[in-house]
Parts: C-alpha cells; structure tokens; sequence
C-alpha cells in the first residue's frame, strides 16, 4: 500500500458505549477527504466488547484495523499505534471525540506548514471548553501546575487527547517512550524539546464528555510519580541530549 497522509491512531478501552459512534464519526470525516488515510484502534485490557465492536467495524471499512495486547495504559496503546502506523501523520484522537472530527483539518498541512507536533489546547487563548464542571477544570488546572513547574514550563495544555505527529518525529519519539500510562504525553513532549522539535499549541472547541477513566486522586498522584522518573531518567541521560 501506499504511504497514506494520515494516520489516526484511537486508544480504546472500556469504551463499549462510546466507540460505535466514534468509529462512524471518524470514517464519514477520512471519506470526505481528498488525501488517503488510516486509522488504528488500539484496545488493551478492556473487560467490555470494544475489542469485537472495533474488529467488526473494521471488517466491513478497510481504512479501519485493530490490535490489542493484555498489559493496560493509554500510552501503550498509543505508543503501538504511532510505531504500526504508516501515516506521513500521526495523531492519536481520544474515542470520546470530546473535540470533533472537523477540526482534524487544523492540524494538518496546508493550514500547518513545517509543524513537528501540534497539540490540541483547552487552554491557549481561542480555545473554548463546553459543560466542564468546574471541579473537573480545577484539578487540571492543578496536574498542568504541576507538569509546567516539574517539565514543560511554558505548555498550558499537554493532556488533551488530540495531538499530530510528522512520521520521522513520531518514530523518534515513541521509540524512545518509558512512561505508559496517564503521563505519557508528558515524557514524549519532553523528549521532544531536548531535540528541538517545534511543538504548537492549537486553541481548540471541547466538549466534556461525563465518561472518565481518569480516577482523580489515585491518577494524580500517578502522574506526579511519573513526572519524577521523568526528571530521573533526563539527568541519567537516557533521552540524549539537546539539540
Ligand atoms: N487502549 C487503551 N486506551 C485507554 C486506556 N486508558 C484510557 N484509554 C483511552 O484514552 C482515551 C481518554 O480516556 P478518557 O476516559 O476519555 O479520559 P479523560 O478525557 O481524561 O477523562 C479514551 O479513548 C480511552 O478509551 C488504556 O489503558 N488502554
Ligand atoms: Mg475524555
């Protein structure tokens, strides 16, 4: 097969109820596009069908695969995605589409020219947040404090489930991956500023959706234990080092 444009990448877990409508939403978006594309669900650990709904799917839309392994972790699972995938581009897209498929375009050449990674952004100016309860704002507000002072200073968003690779940067990043769970995303765009690839921060329309498997208290503090083993491995040197 030819090389296609894009690649999208979907970690899937639990996600019985929300994967039907994802899965079509996604294919009517790559159908009414000009460039090819394909598009990789990748289930780990689910104790519902999303496996059977994602290979069925796949069996009647030949855009459409599915992998699976046994061991949990959304960044494992978008971590396989970005290193199976074909795509010149590679963004992983979270199966609640909590940002829609229209907006896939912005991330993409033409509108991006010589972007590395472009992150979506509840935060940059522009972007607009739809029936977030305030609490569930708040404790991100305090995660990003907390990735911004302890690894990304500067980024106001690194956790919003919609982010574009160009291939060689995926392959360089995602190989290089140690962390596979919620904080994933932290370590792949640290490794990425030690190399100096750009990274743009896009304002995006996002709507809550009520499903969560982010667990709050017990996540955070995940996240904040992973943030150290970050900071661990930069200063042994395991990233490399800047560009
Ligand atoms: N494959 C896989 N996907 C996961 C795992 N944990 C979360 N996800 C997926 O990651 C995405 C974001 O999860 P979600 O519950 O919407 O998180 P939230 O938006 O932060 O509340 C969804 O597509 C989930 O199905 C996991 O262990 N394995
Ligand atoms: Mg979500």
């Amino acid at each position: 097969m030819a090389t296609p444009f894009l690649s999208l990448i979907v970690p899937a877990y639990n996600e019985g109820s929300r994967l039907p409508t994802a899965l079509q939403q996604i294919d009517d978006y790559v159908k009414s596009q000009t460039f090819s594309s394909e598009v990789l669900v990748i289930e780990n650990g689910s104790l519902d069908n999303t496996f059977s709904i994602a290979a069925d799917f796949a069996k009647t839309h030949k855009r459409f695969s599915v992998r699976r392994t046994s061991e949990r972790g959304k960044g494992l699972a978008v971590r396989q995605g970005m290193l199976a995938a074909a795509g010149e581009f590679r963004m992983m897209l979270d199966a609640d589409l909590s940002m829609p498929v229209d907006q896939i375009n912005r991330f993409l050449p033409p509108v991006q020219k010589d972007k590395d990674i472009v992150i979506a952004s509840r935060e940059a100016p522009g972007a607009v947040r739809y029936n977030e309860p305030g609490y569930r704002h708040m404790g991100g507000r305090v995660i990003n404090t907390m990735i911004r002072v302890m690894a990304l200073p500067g980024l106001q968003d690194t956790q919003c489930g919609f982010k574009c690779f160009r291939a060689e940067v995926a392959e360089d990043l995602f190989s290089q991956q140690t962390i596979m769970g919620w904080a994933f995303d932290v370590e792949i765009l640290y490794i990425a500023r030690l190399r100096g690839y750009s990274i743009e921060e896009l304002p995006i329309p996002w709507y809550f959706s009520e499903q969560s498997h982010l667990r709050p208290v017990y996540d955070a503090f995940h996240i904040f234990f992973d943030l150290l083993r970050i900071r661990a491995n930069a200063a042994r040197g395991l990233y490399g080092h800047k560009a």
